[in-house]
């Protein structure tokens, strides 16, 4: 339960490449917004020396290697998982049930009925009061939530296409080492759930409208990999040097799809797209107006006013860095950049706002449970593989 000044304890499990940007987010979140000061109490990890040392280096009070030993302690408010997707239900279900505020990364889980369990447990949760969300830390990009202001202002009125790809470059190379991220049993999928998740959430998210239905498609460029993981923090890596291994995921996914409201999407994602390190890419084309996105510029938003005078129209670049604009002001003076790891200290000062004046907090676990039956039916709709050939 928090403390009388209403701080809040915070245990992360998971010490790595996400352990390192939630521990930053967790520091910095009280300094620069107006929420209840966070305590980094516990960090935990299954190797006592590594995550003692990961503990020592972001600032954790105390570190633990088990995640169990969590549950009980008092002075621990929130749960953040940052373990592979095979652990999140089973850690999240038990920390709801140990009346923890809960923070899962992304997606939600591995398969459509641990989401659905999860889901369910958080419905029980918040109705006595706890809070649980899925880390799609995109939707607090600034751009991204003027992008949605705009869209429910109804500059762009009724959407007509969607284009959003999530593209890296990370597994280009064949020699790339193998690691969890590569093996179904840990990660449930490939590219699909690690990038298709977010752009599925955001494309959700930005157009508040829900996928009627899809054809979509996975590929297995590389189908073995050397052993030897990546060091802390890194992705790929060259020359993993041991003996090869089975990858069990899609390197690439993609989808077509109709929305409820009449519009349609197109979705990519890959670990294969050359030059592209971080590329999220979004396009909406609305009855009024257009935006686009590129996480590689994510200080910008681009605008086009369909309704604006002939001759004089143009996508319009906005510098999302004036004080006005979502989150920017309690960081620096107009058109002063942010970056990317800006978005998880804004989700969290929107968690812990929501949990000070007893809101609802977003995204949900509901709301992760909605993506996951989009990667769902991406998956099933790949396995049975319905394209006509070309001759
Ligand atoms: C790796 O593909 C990764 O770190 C994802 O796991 C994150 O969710 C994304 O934000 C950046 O890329």
């Amino acid at each position: 339960m928090p403390a009388p000044d209403g701080s809040l304890g915070v245990a992360a499990i998971g010490y790595a490449f996400m352990g390192k940007a939630h521990s930053g987010a967790w520091r910095n979140v009280g300094a620069y917004f107006d929420v209840p000061p966070v305590h980094r109490r516990l960090l935990v990890g299954r190797d006592a020396e590594a995550v003692g040392r990961a503990a020592a280096r972001y600032g954790w009070d105390e570190t633990a290697t088990d995640w169990r030993s969590v549950l009980e302690r008092d002075d621990v408010d929130i749960v953040d998982i940052l373990t592979p997707g095979h652990l999140h239900a089973e850690i999240a279900i038990a920390a709801l049930e140990a009346g923890k505020h809960v923070v899962v990364e992304k997606p939600l889980a591995n398969t459509l009925a641990e989401a659905e369990a999860m889901a369910a447990a958080a419905a029980a949760a918040e109705a006595r009061g706890q809070h649980a969300i899925v880390n799609f830390n995109y939707r607090r990009v600034p751009a991204i939530a003027l992008a949605k202001e705009l869209i429910d202002e109804g500059r762009i009125g009724a959407i007509r296409h969607v284009r959003a790809s999530y593209l890296q470059d990370w597994l280009a190379d064949p020699s790339s080492p193998m690691s969890w991220r590569l093996r179904k049993e840990q990660a449930g999928s490939g590219a699909l759930g690690d990038l298709g998740a977010h752009i599925v959430d955001l494309v959700l998210h930005l157009t508040g409208d829900r996928i009627e239905s899809l054809n979509g498609g996975m590929r297995t460029f590389v189908t073995r990999r050397p052993a030897g993981e990546s060091g802390d923090g890194a992705l790929g890596g060259s020359g993993g040097g041991g003996p090869l291994e089975e990858v069990t995921v899609d390197d690439a996914a993609w989808a077509s799809a109709h929305l409820w409201g009449g519009g349609v999407a197109q979705l990519e994602v890959s670990r294969f797209a050359g030059g592209r390190k971080n590329g999220l890419r979004l396009e909406l084309y609305g009855e009024h107006g257009s935006i686009a996105f590129d996480l590689e510029r994510l200080n910008e938003l681009e605008y086009f006013d369909a309704r604006g005078d002939a001759g004089r129209q143009g996508f319009t670049r906005i510098l999302v860095t004036e004080s006005g604009h979502p989150w920017v002001n309690a960081w620096w003076p107009d058109g002063h950049i942010i970056g990317w790891e800006h978005s998880f200290t804004h989700q969290f000062a929107q968690l812990l706002g929501d949990i000070r004046d007893g809101r609802p907090s977003t995204p949900s676990f509901a709301e992760g449970l909605a993506v996951q039956r989009v990667l769902d039916a991406i998956e099933r709709s790949a396995a049975h593989d319905g394209a006509a050939t070309a001759p």
